[in-house]
Formats: structure tokens, C-alpha cells, sequence
């Protein structure tokens, strides 16, 4: 038996030619936007990839081939099937296993990335602990993943829809290096600030690589969270964004939402409650991403 895994030409000539590589997630596609938006998105995503001179791999299960880059096709046909599953490390290899078809959250595309041997991976936000973790024990594989997996993960911090305080003291307890990126402040997904500071703060991308290089080093395992602000002129206050996550909240309970379906119907609900000044923001977030993990990526 062998992996099934299958590397797009793209990502295959920029292996051979140790060119930078920069890995994105499909869940984000598939269980974080609407279609069109998810695909016109992810395809802009990639687009800034190659702009900022590194080669895109978009990352997803299809009829049991796990891609490490899709074609526009590929893309397509992921960003407008229904009940595409959502895989993370528990569910990763049986969806290979069995053939089947899904989209790879943070953790999971953090594994693939890793297997490909990518360093640097982009996304918009990353799973935490839940509010009222302390009853649902809901705390995303993806804070795990990255106390396992070396891989440079840059997201625009956590979702103010979580515990933030308790998802920074799960990264500290796993030894995972949070880093603010510019600023000392941890930032909170839509907004640029959560009111907590970050444990580590960095300027340049350089100093970023050597600290993932040195982790290595040491015999390290795991990764590193880059907590990437979002660009200010696209960003929603807290104040603004406080009662409207409340509400969302509080509908998800009214409704029975519970394990896996929680992210993302919060945000589709927040999506509702902003007439779609969310997904505004997190579009620009994801770009700017994007741009950093490139930036990050050259210097491996
Ligand atoms: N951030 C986004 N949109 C998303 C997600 C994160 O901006 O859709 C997805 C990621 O794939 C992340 C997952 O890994 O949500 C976390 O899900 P959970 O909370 O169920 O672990
Ligand atoms: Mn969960």
C-alpha cells in the first residue's frame, strides 16, 4: 500500500527547483464562505501566492487522493459540492481509506503539508476553545496539531468567537510559539485587537524561518502560530462585533449546534448578522495572509 498523494505540476517543479512553497486549507472553501465567494476567493488567494513569488498548494481530499494543489477545476467542483466531509486528524486517513472526498481544516492540512514537505501554510483563522469549553470540552485538533507537526501556520489569530484567553493558555501549555507580527497585541480575527498580549512578538519573516529552523534544531516537534493582524483599513471593531457574536451564540444553542457543524454555522450566522461585512473582512484577512506566509516562505 502506498500514500496516495498526488503533487500538482506546479508544486512539483517548485519542489525540484527549491522554490517557496506556500500551503492553504480547503475547509475554509467548503465550510467557511458561500459559494461563489469561497471559490473566486480561494483562486485570488492563490493568485497572491504567485504574486509574492511562491508557488500556491491548495489542499484537499478528492475520491480518496489527497492533492497537494488543485486545478481551477478541481477548485470549482470542491468549492460547490454539498456535505463534503471535514477532515482533521481524526478523520483523515479513514476519508483516504474509504475513497471519499474532503476538505482538510487547519490540523489537517498542517499533516499534508508536512508529508509534502512544506514548511509555511496560510489560512484565515484557527480552531481554539470554545466559550464554555469547561461544559463541551470543544477544543479544536488544530492547537494539538500544532504542538505536533512542524509547520509555520499564519493566521489573523483566533476567532473572537472563542475562549481566547483559554485557547492562548492551551498553545502555552502545548509549547507552541505564538507570535504577533508587528505588534504586541494577540490579534482577534476581524478586529486587530482581542485585549490580550501575544507571548512573542516579530518584525520581519527572516526572524520567523530561523525560529521554525531552530525549533527543528533542538528536536522540537510542532509548529508555530503567526498571529498576523488584519489590515486596518478592512477591519471590524470589537465593539461592533461583540453583541453580534453574542446572538450568534446564543442561536447556535437555541438550535442544538454542537461538535464539528459549531465554527461553521457561527459564522454563517455572523455573516447574516453583518449583512456580509464579515466575509469582507475575512477575505482581506486571508489575503494578507497570504502575502506574509509567501514573504515567510522565501526565507526557508
Ligand atoms: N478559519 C476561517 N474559516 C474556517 C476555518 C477557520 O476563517 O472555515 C476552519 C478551519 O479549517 C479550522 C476549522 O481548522 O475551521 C476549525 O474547526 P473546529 O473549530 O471545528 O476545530
Ligand atoms: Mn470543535
Amino acid at each position: 500500500m502506498t500514500l496516495p498523494m498526488i503533487l500538482s505540476d506546479d508544486v512539483k517543479a517548485a519542489k525540484a527547483n527549491g522554490a517557496p512553497i506556500v500551503a492553504l486549507e480547503s475547509t475554509i472553501i467548503t465550510h467557511g464562505m458561500p459559494y461563489p465567494q469561497n471559490v473566486e476567493t480561494a483562486r485570488r488567494v492563490e493568485a497572491e501566492v504567485r504574486d509574492n513569488g511562491a508557488t500556491p498548494a491548495t489542499i484537499a481530499v478528492l475520491d480518496g487522493n489527497l492533492h497537494i494543489g488543485l486545478s481551477a477545476a478541481e477548485l470549482e467542483s470542491l468549492g460547490q459540492a454539498k456535505n463534503v466531509a471535514k477532515l482533521s486528524r481524526a478523520d483523515f486517513a479513514a476519508c483516504l481509506a474509504r475513497k471519499g472526498t474532503g476538505a482538510t481544516t487547519v490540523a489537517a492540512t498542517m499533516i499534508a503539508a508536512h508529508l509534502a514537505g512544506i514548511h509555511v501554510f496560510a489560512t484565515g483563522g484557527i480552531g481554539g476553545v470554545h466559550k464554555g469549553a469547561e461544559d463541551s470540552f470543544d477544543i479544536s485538533a488544530d492547537l494539538n496539531e500544532l504542538a505536533q507537526t512542524p509547520v509555520t501556520v499564519v493566521a489573523a489569530g483566533a476567532k473572537a468567537i472563542l475562549d481566547i484567553e483559554k485557547t492562548l493558555e492551551v498553545l502555552e501549555t502545548n509549547g507552541v510559539p505564538v507570535i504577533a507580527f508587528g505588534q504586541d497585541e494577540f490579534p482577534a480575527f476581524w478586529s486587530r485587537s482581542s485585549g490580550l498580549p501575544a507571548p512573542l512578538r516579530m518584525e520581519t519573516p527572516a526572524e520567523i524561518a530561523e525560529s521554525q529552523k531552530m525549533r527543528s534544531l533542538m528536536g522540537l516537534s510542532g509548529g508555530q502560530l503567526v498571529a498576523n493582524p488584519i489590515p486596518a483599513e478592512a477591519e471590524l471593531t470589537r465593539d461592533y462585533l461583540a453583541p453580534i457574536i453574542a446572538r450568534a451564540i446564543s442561536d447556535a444553542a437555541t438550535h442544538g449546534i454542537a461538535a464539528k457543524s459549531v465554527t461553521p454555522y457561527l459564522l454563517q450566522r455572523i455573516y447574516e448578522l453583518t449583512d456580509g461585512k464579515s466575509l469582507e473582512a475575512n477575505i482581506a484577512l486571508v489575503l494578507s495572509n497570504a502575502r506574509l506566509a509567501s514573504r515567510i516562505a522565501a526565507q526557508f
